[in-house]
């Protein structure tokens, strides 16, 4: 598909809005699986938690039913304590389909966790607001029922991160490890990763599922991964308990797109409370309590960006990511930092434009580290655009968001549905047919016929 020449919308005369739609259709048809959609056949064959959220915003524009299905599968498997798991475990896989798979993680033995396998970390919790846009998108009876038993759990995962992992004791989450921001190796994480102390022999007793997928240099390292194990025995080996995080886990920190997503959710909660007969005012309150915490821990007035705070170093990681972009996704975002995050976007570093032949990188192009072909230290992802691009559209910035989206959507009619994309040539990397890039395409293609209110 070529960019239009007068800036107008991707679905035009052509008829590329229509052939795109339907390749989405078809990769979200295809990863179905019974009450959930796998992010992919070969690399994820099981349940993620944000994966699921971003794939209920897609399935309310095809299947709504789909939409709650897919969420009120993902939160059966909550635990007790509140947490979202962020695997839920397919027990008609084989051993082998996924590493770590429900062996390594033992959620059985934890106090907390429900009877169905699953990880015990959690991603970041835009489920909220995937809820909320998903029956605003198809708002029925049946829709509001699924809501009304979908309210009460997603106020107990807000208020186990809200609680258990505060752990900084200033009103943030901390995410104890890499996989819980979502962003697995992104350059964000190298500080506070190089002081977790693993050997790379750890790896000789497990076998990788993911290179047998993807090409080694498209994933992190071997090191990485003895790090990402080291971390999970650590706190698994506790029974997952959050008591004394402070004193014992190795990877503390607090990530401004996780905290941004609790930010939101806490406002899409304010926009379902009337629905189900409950108070939105304390949402309110807690939103706001969270947009003042973001703006106070983790926003660097020298660099004019958000960047995650490493607990255990007692600083903020210098690199510049696209998490920092993030908290954009806040409608109560003061307008200093609206500013400054927008400049930071236009920059030589994401290149935002209302005509940009690409999308956004996950990592500062101009940095020396910047890796084009490795997973979150470079390529280009459908999630976060589209977060950034809703960061856009609510803070009057339909100029910016439309050569966002645009870009989004020519990049996908060029390389397919894939899981990421090289962000200069943009050939597609990672699986090939990936549910959220088809999810967040059918958001994107209705939005650009009939543009949604922010939250
Ligand atoms: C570990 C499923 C998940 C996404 C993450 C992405 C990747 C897993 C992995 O895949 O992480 O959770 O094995 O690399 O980084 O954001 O939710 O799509």
């Amino acid at each position: 598909m070529s960019a239009p020449p007068d800036g107008g919308a991707v679905d035009g005369p052509g008829g590329d809005a229509e052939r795109l739609r339907r390749v989405a259709v078809a990769t979200l048809e295809a990863n179905w699986e019974h009450d959930h959609t796998v992010p992919s056949r070969t690399l994820y064959p099981h349940q993620w938690s944000w994966d699921s959220a971003f794939m209920a915003i897609g399935w309310a524009h095809l299947r709504p039913e789909y939409a709650w299905r897919e969420l009120e599968s993902l939160f059966r498997a909550q635990w007790a304590d509140g947490r979202v798991p962020h695997i839920v475990f397919n027990p008609r896989l084989p051993v082998g389909a996924y590493f770590p798979g429900p062996e390594f993680w033992a959620s059985e033995r934890a106090e907390a966790a429900p009877t169905t396998a699953t990880s015990g970390l959690v991603q970041p919790p835009v489920h909220a607001l995937a809820a909320w846009l998903a029956y605003r998108r198809a708002p029925s009876d049946p829709a509001r029922a699924a809501l009304r038993r979908l309210y009460p759990r997603l106020v107990a995962q807000q208020r186990y991160l809200a609680t258990r992992r505060d752990v900084g004791g200033a009103g943030l989450a901390c995410v104890v490890h890499p996989w819980e921001s979502g962003l697995d190796n992104s350059p964000a994480w190298d500080a506070p990763m190089a002081a977790v102390a693993a050997d790379e022999a750890v790896m000789r007793a497990y076998r990788r599922h993911d290179t047998a997928h993807a090409p080694a240099a498209h994933r992190p390292t071997d090191l990485d991964y003895a790090r990402y194990v080291t971390i999970v025995a650590s706190y698994r080996d506790g029974g997952y308990r959050d008591a004394e995080l402070a004193r014992r886990h190795p990877f503390l920190v607090e990530c401004p797109l996780f905290n941004a997503a609790a930010g939101a959710a806490e406002h899409a909660l304010a926009a379902i409370a009337p629905l189900v007969d409950a108070d939105p005012g304390p949402h309110r309150d807690r939103a706001a309590r969270i947009t003042e915490a973001l703006v106070r821990r983790l926003y660097d007035p020298a660099t004019g960006t958000f960047h995650p705070r490493d607990l255990r170093a007692g600083r903020l990681v210098p690199a510049r990511t696209v998490l920092g972009l993030a908290p954009l996704i806040l409608p109560d975002l003061p307008a200093s930092q609206v500013t400054a995050v927008v400049a930071e976007a236009c920059s030589a570093r994401f290149s935002v434009a209302r005509r940009m032949s690409r999308p956004l990188p996950s990592y500062d192009r101009t940095a020396p580290d910047f890796e084009p072909l490795r997973y979150w230290r470079g390529p280009s992802w459908m999630n976060i655009n589209w977060l950034v691009r809703r960061g856009l559209l609510g803070h009057g910035r339909a100029d910016l968001a439309t050569g966002l989206g645009r870009s989004m959507a020519e990049l996908v009619a060029t390389a397919g549905c894939h899981e990421y994309f090289h962000p200069d040539t943009g050939a597609g990397l990672g699986s090939p047919a990936f549910g959220w890039t088809a999810a967040l395409l059918l958001d994107l293609l209705a939005d650009e016929r009939a543009p949604a209110p922010a939250i």
